[in-house]
């Protein structure tokens, strides 16, 4: 979907680059830090799921902050408008240009800055890779309090832009909780730094939670410090069978009682989630009847969690573990489950989770819902987006003469957080329109949240008022006139 696809959408009154620009930024930069060459430029004009797809013409790699604050300044003077851009993994449009904003890439800012050993403090330029940031807390028995499906592509600075949720959440709460400081450069260039080393620091306004979660809209996010809580030294996973929803949400409210201080995750896939996966992961489903010659595994339950547990004690953790299958075997809240025997398998009970995202564009194209419900009706969005797509003809696993191939339902439980993907063969109006705003109106009347945790970006952004009152959408908006008055940070998107 290019510029030219959203017919409302009319490019703002943004400078045009010209050569000076290159000259100017040329003196800035060295030259292996701009890129101009439309080849190269590609990738980073088009975003994960290749559904949103900009045209920028220049892409800048700033390796310092002092070299970020000199590219806003100027462009803040030219009104040159800019996508921050990390991983390149967010899933809402937001890190690729629309029109031909400058890409500002933080990809060579990856640096560990520094990591204190007794209060798991760590220090990080914005450019460093998420999985990168975890295996050198793990070399030093630490833990990123953050983990996610992108871990091997996002940046921590990108994760902190979204205020990533991920598949932890549940146990190591949200960065607007573990980030202590913030480096970030304001559109006009100037540096505001928090980057300090204190669990509590009550004086004044607590700025640095503007930026968490403003996706590139208020400044440039150059190093982040957060506090890391010490790796757990036992880990298991359990991948449980369970007939239908309700009892899903039985086993969260007893693995709270009986797992509670040990529970890491709690995840939810119902059974078309693992379906689509099979189709991807081909291995045989963690749970399903037993192989028939030559016929793919398939899991055969209609719902399923991945619970995990961390803690200091392999024994006492098992022990707990095993009451709790017990007991939910026994009142048949859980009517099969496996648990991991081994860091491989525990791996590969994690693909069946995990492997979903990239299984439900298989078929050419995914329409992504990340949302918030209370527990009880969430899974009642999915059953009523299947039974709309079908009435309207337009959903058939067998026949691909129809757009879409299927509506799945899975998630992060234990923060309320359903993604119903909706895998498509093609992007196609009937389906949008078959699907936005019902998806959202389905939401407002059950007063949850239309972006959970995956942000606003391109694709959410007249959406807000949704989940939003006018006051707060107002409050927003005068936030971003006052840090960005020019509004030359990521235009065209969130509010
Ligand atoms: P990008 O995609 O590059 O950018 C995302 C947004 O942040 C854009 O608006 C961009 O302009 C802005 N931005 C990026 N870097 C900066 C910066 N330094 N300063 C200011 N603004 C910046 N998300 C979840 O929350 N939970 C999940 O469980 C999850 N699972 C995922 C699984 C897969 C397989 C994939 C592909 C994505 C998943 N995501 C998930 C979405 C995505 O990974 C997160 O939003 C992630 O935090 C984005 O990080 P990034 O570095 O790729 O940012
Ligand atoms: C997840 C990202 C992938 C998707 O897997 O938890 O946040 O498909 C999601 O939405
Ligand atoms: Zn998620």
């Amino acid at each position: 979907l290019t510029a030219d696809k959203y017919p409302n959408i009319k490019r703002g009154d943004f400078g045009k680059i010209n050569d000076e620009d290159i000259n100017h930024f040329s003196k800035i930069l060295s030259p292996n830090q701009l890129i101009t060459d439309s080849n190269d430029i590609t990738g980073y004009n088009q975003d994960w799921m290749k559904k949103y797809i900009g045209q920028s013409k220049l892409v800048l790699k700033p390796k310092t902050t002092e070299q970020v604050s000199e590219i806003l300044k100027y462009c803040n003077q030219r009104k040159l408008a800019v996508v921050p851009q990390g991983g390149n993994t967010g899933l809402v449009g937001g890190s690729v240009p629309v029109f031909d904003e400058i890409v500002i890439s933080l990809a060579s800012m990856n640096n560990i800055r520094s990591f204190d050993q007794s209060s798991g403090i760590l220090k990080v330029d914005a450019g460093v890779i998420l999985e990168n940031a975890d295996n050198y807390l793990s070399e030093n028995g630490y833990i990123f309090p953050l983990d996610l499906g992108a871990k091997g592509s996002c940046f921590v600075g990108g994760n902190v832009a979204t205020n990533a949720g991920g598949l932890r959440l549940l146990r190591y709460g949200s960065l607007h909780g573990s980030v202590l400081g913030l480096e970030v450069v304001l559109a006009d260039g100037t540096i505001y730094n928090s980057m300090h080393s204190l669990r509590k620091d009550n004086t004044g306004y607590d700025l640095k939670q503007l930026f968490i979660g403003s996706e590139g809209s208020l400044g440039i996010i150059t190093g982040v410090s957060i506090l890391c809580p010490a790796r757990p030294k036992s880990v298991n996973v359990a991948f449980l069978g369970l007939e239908n929803y309700e009892q899903v949400t039985k086993c969260f409210q007893k693995a709270k009682s009986e797992l509670g201080e040990i529970l890491s995750a709690f995840e939810f896939m119902d059974k078309d989630s693992q379906l689509l996966a099979a189709q991807t992961l081909k291995t045989t489903h963690p749970l399903c009847q037993d192989d028939i010659e030559g016929i793919e595994s398939v899991p055969e339950y209609p719902f399923y969690v991945l619970l995990e547990t961390s803690g200091s004690n392999k024994e006492h953790d098992d022990i707990k573990l095993e009451k709790f299958l017990e007991d939910v075997m026994e009142s048949e809240i859980v009517v099969d489950g496996t648990v991991s025997q081994d860091e491989q398998q525990l791996k590969t009970l994690w693909t069946w989770r995990e492997g979903i995202a990239e299984a439900s564009q298989q078929f050419g194209g995914v329409y992504k819902y990340d949302v918030s419900l209370p527990l009880d009706s969430m899974y009642k969005l999915v059953e009523s987006v299947k039974e709309r797509l079908n009435e309207l003809e337009l959903s058939s696993t067998e026949d691909n003469k129809k757009p879409v191939y299927e509506a799945v339902g899975y998630g992060h439980i234990g923060d309320g957080n359903l993604h119903l993907n909706v895998a498509v063969r093609e992007y196609n109006k009937e389906v949008e329109k078959a699907l936005e705003p019902f998806v959202y109106e389905f939401i407002e009347s059950h007063k949850g949240s239309i972006s959970a945790e995956h942000g606003l970006g391109f694709q959410k952004k007249n959406y807000i008022k949704y989940s939003k009152s006018e006051t707060e959408i107002n409050m927003m908006k005068d936030l971003k006139k006052h840090y960005d008055p020019n509004g030359i940070l990521n235009p065209y998107k969130y509010i």
